[in-house]
């Protein structure tokens, strides 16, 4: 008797493919989400899409037992998992050449990050193996703790929330073993090095290496290993529960082993570190001048300054301006030398981290001997869709980018459901959603933002929010300007400093506080010739402006635009290849297993637009299955193709089709699939087949009991 495969029908635990939920409702799609989230099944799939509930607990699910039985399987030939996707690509990409993306979407907390290590694992363990293989695979796999360490933190939504986007993508060669990868990272949320929000820390490196670290090397480094020494770490959320520092920091120093990191590179980057926390604690005093001003002088110096710290010193009390061949300096007030002192924490830290980023690559990349193609899986990474209490120039980032990412699911979804009617022949009426490319924003608030950064004379956060609300009252209907699906809301009910959007996912509304700053991006050429001037080599490496000799007057591009440009390329490189979703749930808003708080859900449920995935499947045929295992799965019900067909397999599926009397326009024959247009036709199909087995096992028992 054939073994019971798949559970994509089981009423106990909700159907495994919305796409066959009877009746469709955004009732009876949430109700079939909590009850499938109540028997431990976190995935469901939307015809390809996979949904994933974060469960907040592990599971055993993701055993070594389980990669083997998903191995080579058809996608719904069992229960869904985040495997059969991944499964799936894979062979795509080794059997059929055909390059894919795994887009992972959803907000902060609600389980990208897990799913894209998840997928990584999957593909690691099933493609080829042998030493050299075995080593890039490892090199692919421990770049991530690396990258945690350094670009993760704790927030008040995610205990290991990913302050910067990350891309990844994966070479094969034409067997499917992978040769190497290429990482890219979207703008790290650097404000964090030196503020954090209440309740949150900084990037878990600084506690790591604080825990972690041997006396002798934190001796060497000059540091102590009390948290509450150091102003740029938060107190009151220093320890996270369920998070271990000290093996984290053991862990990560392994990681940049296997990837490649010599012990002097793995020296400088802990160096580099300690000198982010120590700058931290740099403190200014005022000392009057005789012309009635006052100048910051560094507090509490010990002893006679080397000459990098003089060079320092300087640095934070004067500011060289040059202009027209001239150089002015002015002086620093305290004030002012703060703010020179944390923008320099910022970008020695940010520098460091696309550093770690670069050199991660040249450990990774594909050393090409061949010049043959290669096949490629891209997944994407980044940080989710977030609303705070306060929301500055980085949610607005990241809220940016997701909105995008949403954009281009809505459009490939469509199109990939085009695709497939017509690679398999079979007739489409198209469906206009009045869905447009990805508009370049010309006009959006980022551009307006560039413009405003750009424009001689004063520029500050207010005379931005000024020319927003200007130009957005001027268009009633200001749609977009961000992109296709936000619109800004004009409301004069605001704190005066503020905007509000609506976004896909919700309203947000951003303090306006350091846009234009964080915008700029720009680093006093004083900060960053002390950098260059420094006895380490990292240092003045990560500071290649700071070279007297190589003067630049021109301006670099602004963090938005770099941003933007970046995003863009993301999406072009996206769009040529085979898309896989991953659409993340967060189950509720307390980071806890077993809650499923209806509304949250409901809301993600909503802004996701998985209703309208569903009816855009369920628009044409529901269901589709390649004509093997339809047949094998079938082949009982009708006495001409059981036990065996010996003809093709499509010819199978028409004998079983046409001995079941399924009427002709319930479904149709494409090139390798048979498309099934309403899912009862699959419930008849399932209902007969459910018979069949039953009438089988009674007739098994009944001569196993007449030969008792
Ligand atoms: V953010 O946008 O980077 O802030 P993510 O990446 O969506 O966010 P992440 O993958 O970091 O969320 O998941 C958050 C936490 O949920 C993890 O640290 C785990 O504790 C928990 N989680 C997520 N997925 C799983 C899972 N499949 N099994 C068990 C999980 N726990
Ligand atoms: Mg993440």
């Amino acid at each position: 008797m054939p073994k019971e495969k798949t559970s994509l029908l089981d009423n106990m635990i909700g159907v495994g493919d919305m796409v066959l939920l009877e009746p469709l409702s955004e009732d009876s799609f949430l109700e079939n989400l909590k009850k499938r989230f109540d028997h431990n099944e976190i995935y469901t799939y939307i015809g390809s899409v996979v949904i994933s509930m974060n469960p907040y607990r592990s599971l055993p699910i993701f055993t070594p037992e389980k990669v083997e039985e998903y191995r080579n399987r058809n996608f719904y030939e069992l229960s869904p998992h985040i495997y059969a996707l991944a499964d799936e690509a894979y062979r795509s990409l080794r059997d059929q050449d055909k390059d894919q993306c795994i887009l992972i979407t959803g907000e902060s907390g609600a389980g990208k990050t897990e799913a894209s290590k998840l997928v990584m694992s999957y593909v690691a363990a099933v493609c080829g193996k042998g030493q050299e293989v075995n080593k890039v695979k490892e090199q692919l796999l421990q770049s991530n703790p690396v990258l945690e360490a350094f670009g993760n933190a704790k927030t008040v939504r995610n205990d290991n929330s990913s302050r910067f986007g990350k891309y990844m993508d994966i070479e094969f060669d034409f067997k499917g073993d992978p040769l190497g990868g290429v990482i890219s990272n979207y703008l790290l949320e650097k404000s964090r090095v030196v503020k954090q929000p209440r309740g949150e820390r900084n990037f878990h490196v600084f506690y790591q290496l604080l825990s972690g670290a041997s006396d002798d090397t934190l001796k060497k480094l000059k540091l102590h290993r009390d948290f509450s020494k150091y102003n740029y770490l938060s107190l009151d959320s220093a320890i996270v529960n369920g998070l271990d520092d000290a093996a984290n920091f053991r862990t990560v120093r392994n990681a940049m082993q296997i990837v490649g990191f010599m012990e002097d590179e793995v020296q400088s980057v802990l160096e580099l570190v300690a000198a982010v926390l120590k700058l931290g604690n740099i403190e200014f005093k005022p000392e009057s001048r005789c012309n009635g001003t006052d100048e910051s002088r560094i507090k509490d110096k010990n002893g006679e300054p080397t000459d990098e710290e003089s060079v320092l010193e300087r640095a934070f009390s004067y500011r060289t301006v040059e202009a027209k061949m001239e150089k002015v300096s002015t002086t620093l007030n305290v004030a002012q030398a703060y703010y020179a002192r944390d923008a320099l924490a910022k970008n020695l830290y940010s520098r460091l981290f696309s550093w770690l980023v670069t050199r991660i690559n040249e450990s990774i990349k594909v050393s090409d001997v061949t010049k043959t193609r290669h096949k490629v899986m891209g997944v994407l990474d980044i940080y989710g869709f977030e609303i705070f209490e306060d929301n500055s120039f980085e949610q607005f980032i990241i809220n940016y980018c997701n909105e995008k990412l949403q954009q281009i699911f809505i459009e490939l979804t469509l199109h990939e459901e085009q695709e497939e009617y017509i690679r398999e022949g079979i007739e489409w009426t198209n469906i206009d959603m009045n869905l447009h490319l990805l508009s370049n924003n010309q006009n959006g608030i980022l551009a307006m933002l560039d413009e405003e950064c750009l424009r001689p004379g004063t520029v500050t956060d207010e005379t931005f929010l000024d020319k927003l609300n200007t130009i957005c009252a001027e268009h009633q209907h200001f749609e977009s300007r961000l992109s296709k699906n936000s619109k800004f809301l004009n409301d004069h009910s605001l704190p005066h400093n503020c905007f509000r959007i609506q976004h896909y996912a919700g309203k947000v509304l951003y303090r306006v506080e350091g846009f234009v700053d964080k915008n700029n991006d720009l680093l006093y050429r004083d900060l960053s010739q002390a950098m260059y001037k420094a006895n380490h080599s990292l240092i003045k490496q990560l500071f290649p402006e700071g070279n007297p000799s190589k003067v630049n007057l021109k301006r670099p591009p602004t963090a938005g635009f770099q941003f933007k440009a970046s995003v863009g390329t993301l999406m072009k490189n996206l769009q040529t290849k085979n898309p896989n979703y991953i659409r993340c749930i967060k189950p509720n808003d307390k980071k806890a297993s077993h809650i499923f708080t209806e509304s949250l859900v409901r809301h993600q449920v909503r802004y996701l637009g998985l209703m309208e995935n569903v009816r855009v499947r369920r628009a044409g045929y529901a269901f589709r299955q390649a004509y093997e295992p339809c047949l094998e799965r079938y082949k009982m019900l009708c006495k001409r193709t059981w036990p065996h067909w010996r003809g093709p397999e499509r010819e199978g599926v028409e004998v079983l089709m046409t001995d079941l009397q399924v009427p002709a326009d319930e479904f149709s024959y494409g090139r390798s699939k048979i498309f099934i247009r309403n899912p009862r036709t699959l419930f008849f199909l399932e209902e007969r087949r459910r018979q069949c087995l039953h009438d089988l096992a009674s007739l098994i028992q009944k001569i196993y009991r007449g030969w008792k």
